[in-house]
C-alpha cells in the first residue's frame, strides 16, 4: 500500500493533489492547523464521502512547527512519500509578517527534515519550492541552475527551504527534491492572490454586485499555469529513479493586463472601465521577469503543462460565476 504524507492538505495544492493520489489508491495523510474554524471547503467534497474519508484519507492535527507530533505522526503512519506544501504563501503579507513567514516556511523545511533523518526507513520527500527564490534574475528564463536572488523575505525563506533540501540530499543521501513552481491558479486559490480577486470580481461585476476592483501594481508579469497540472509534476517527480529539483511552469510570461483582459473579456466586460490602483497593494519590493523554463520537467518527467493563462482567466471566471449564483 503507497502511503501519502501531505503538509498543507487544505490548500489548493494539498487538496488537488489529495484528489490525485486518492485516485491513484494512495492511503493519503494531511497535516491540518488546529484552530477553532473547521471549515476546510476545498477538502468538503472528500469529508462528505463515507468511503474516503478515515477510510482512505485522514487528516492529523500538527502544526508545522510542532516536530514532536510530526515525528510521532510519520513513525506511526510510515508514508512512502511526503509532500511537503505547508508554509505562509503570500509574498506581499511576508513583508509585514516576515519572522513567521521564515519560521513556516524556511524552518518548518528544517524540522521536517530533521525528523525524516532519524527515520529507519526514509520515506521520499518533495518540497514546494517557488520562483521567487530567483527574485530579480540576471538572465529570463529561469531553470534549475539560475542563481538565486529573493527580493522578498517569503522569497528568502523559500531559498532556505530548498537549498537545504539540497543538502540534505547531498550530504545524507535524502531522497528529496525541490519542485521549483511559477505561480498556478486554480478557483481553489486564496481570494487574495491577484488572479482570484480578478475572476472573482469579474463574476460579481458582471452579476452586478460589485462595480470596481482595486489592485496594485499592474505592470507585474508572471507564468500563470493551471494548478491541478503542477500537482501531477508533483507527483511525478517522487516516482523517478533520481531525486532531483525540477522548475515546474508554462514557460509563458503574461502581463496582469492581458490576464484583466482574458477574465473580463470572457464575460464581455472592458477591465479598464473598473479596474484603479491603490499604493495600499503595492509591495516594498517586486520581483520581475519571472519566466519559468520547464524544460527539465518535460524531458524527464514527461510532465506538460497544458492550460495556457487566458483559458485559465477565463475557467475560473466562469467557476466564480456559477458559484455565486448558486450559492450567492
Ligand atoms: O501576485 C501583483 C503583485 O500575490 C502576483 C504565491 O503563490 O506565486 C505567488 O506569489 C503579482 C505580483 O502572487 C495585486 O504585486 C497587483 O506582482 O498573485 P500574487 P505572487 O506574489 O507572484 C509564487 C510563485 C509563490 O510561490 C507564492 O507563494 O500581481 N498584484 N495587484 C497584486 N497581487 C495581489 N496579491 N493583490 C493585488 O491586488
Amino acid at each position: 500500500m503507497r502511503k501519502a504524507l501531505i503538509t498543507g492538505i487544505s490548500g489548493q495544492d494539498g487538496s488537488y493533489l489529495a484528489e490525485l493520489l486518492l485516485a491513484k489508491g494512495y492511503e493519503v495523510h494531511g497535516l491540518v492547523r488546529r484552530s477553532s474554524n473547521t471549515v476546510r471547503a476545498r477538502l468538503d467534497h472528500l469529508f462528505g464521502d463515507p468511503t474516503i474519508y478515515n477510510q482512505k484519507l485522514f487528516l492529523h492535527y500538527a502544526d508545522i512547527d510542532d516536530t514532536t507530533t510530526i515525528r510521532r505522526l510519520l513513525i506511526r503512519i510510515q508514508p512512502t512519500e511526503v509532500y511537503h506544501l505547508a508554509g505562509q504563501s503570500h509574498v506581499g503579507a511576508s513583508f509585514e509578517i516576515p519572522e513567521s513567514t521564515c519560521e513556516f516556511t524556511a524552518m518548518g523545511t528544517l524540522r521536517l527534515l530533521e525528523v525524516l533523518r532519524d527515520l529507519p526507513e526514509r520515506p521520499r520527500m518533495m518540497q514546494i519550492s517557488s520562483s521567487e527564490i530567483f527574485g530579480r534574475p540576471s538572465d529570463a528564463p529561469q531553470d534549475e541552475s539560475t542563481p538565486m536572488n529573493p527580493v522578498s523575505p517569503y522569497g528568502v525563506a523559500k531559498a532556505f527551504a530548498t537549498q537545504m533540501v539540497r543538502v540534505y540530499r547531498d550530504s545524507f543521501g535524502f531522497f528529496a527534491c525541490n519542485a521549483i513552481c511559477f505561480n498556478h491558479e486554480s478557483p481553489r486559490r486564496g481570494e487574495s492572490f491577484v488572479t482570484r480577486k480578478i475572476s472573482l470580481a469579474a463574476a460579481r461585476i458582471k452579476l452586478g454586485l460589485q462595480k470596481t476592483l482595486t489592485l496594485g501594481n499592474l505592470d507585474a508579469q508572471r507564468d500563470w499555469g493551471y494548478a491541478p497540472e503542477y500537482v501531477e509534476a508533483f507527483w511525478k517527480i517522487l516516482q523517478h529513479d533520481t531525486p532531483d529539483d525540477y522548475v515546474i511552469a508554462t514557460g509563458k510570461s503574461h502581463t496582469l493586463g492581458e490576464f484583466l483582459e482574458a477574465a473580463f473579456g470572457s464575460v464581455d466586460l472592458e477591465w479598464r472601465d473598473h479596474v484603479q490602483t491603490d499604493p495600499k497593494y503595492m509591495r516594498p519590493a517586486e520581483s520581475h521577469r519571472l519566466v519559468g523554463n520547464p524544460k527539465h520537467a518535460i524531458e524527464t518527467l514527461d510532465w506538460q503543462p497544458r492550460t495556457k493563462a487566458p483559458e485559465l482567466a477565463a475557467l475560473m471566471v466562469e467557476h466564480d460565476l456559477q458559484a455565486i449564483r448558486s450559492h450567492g
